[in-house]
């Protein structure tokens, strides 16, 4: 299972911690093409690629991908593109949103759940995340 992590970079690193759990449990499920992006330690400047060759590279990634899943309580225009884009390859997808944050998230992708192919769940915090992971994938294998 090739699993392909969104979450935000250019968009702010206030939540890295909680990217970096997620890839943790993610790790149970199968192979995380994207872990650098759980990285607490990489800041929005710089991981040493043009923009160009990050792009390309991860759409080449997302293509490979058999799961999608996202962290999207904090607002990045890079996760959305990743999430049209995943959208339209009809990868099957998962987003997680934490409600406490008080931001409400966009129509555009809470709107997009169908509850089978794309999941929006809402989350409370981190020991919620590996029982969401575990119904996700067991979804996904069937
Ligand atoms: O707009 P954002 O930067 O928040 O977009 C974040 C999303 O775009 C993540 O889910 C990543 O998959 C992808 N992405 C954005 N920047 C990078 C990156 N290095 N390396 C890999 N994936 C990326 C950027 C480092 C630095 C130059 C900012």
């Amino acid at each position: 299972m090739k699993i392909y992590f969104c979450a935000s970079i250019r968009g702010g690193r206030e939540d890295a911690p909680v990217y970096e759990h997620i890839v943790k449990t993610l790790g149970k499920f199968g192979e995380v093409l994207t872990e650098h992006v759980g990285d607490r330690h990489l800041t929005d400047t710089g991981e040493g690629l043009q923009d160009g060759a990050i792009h390309d590279r991860d759409l080449v990634w997302l293509r490979q991908a058999d799961a999608v899943v996202a962290e999207v309580t904090q607002p990045s225009l890079g996760v959305g593109y990743e999430l049209g884009h995943a959208y339209l390859l009809e990868k099957k997808i998962l987003c997680l949103f934490r409600p406490s944050s008080g931001r409400r998230l966009s129509a555009m992708i809470r709107g997009a759940a169908d509850g089978e192919r794309v999941q929006v769940i809402d989350y409370h915090g981190l020991d919620d995340v590996n029982e969401i992971l575990e119904r996700f994938f067991k979804m996904e294998a069937r």
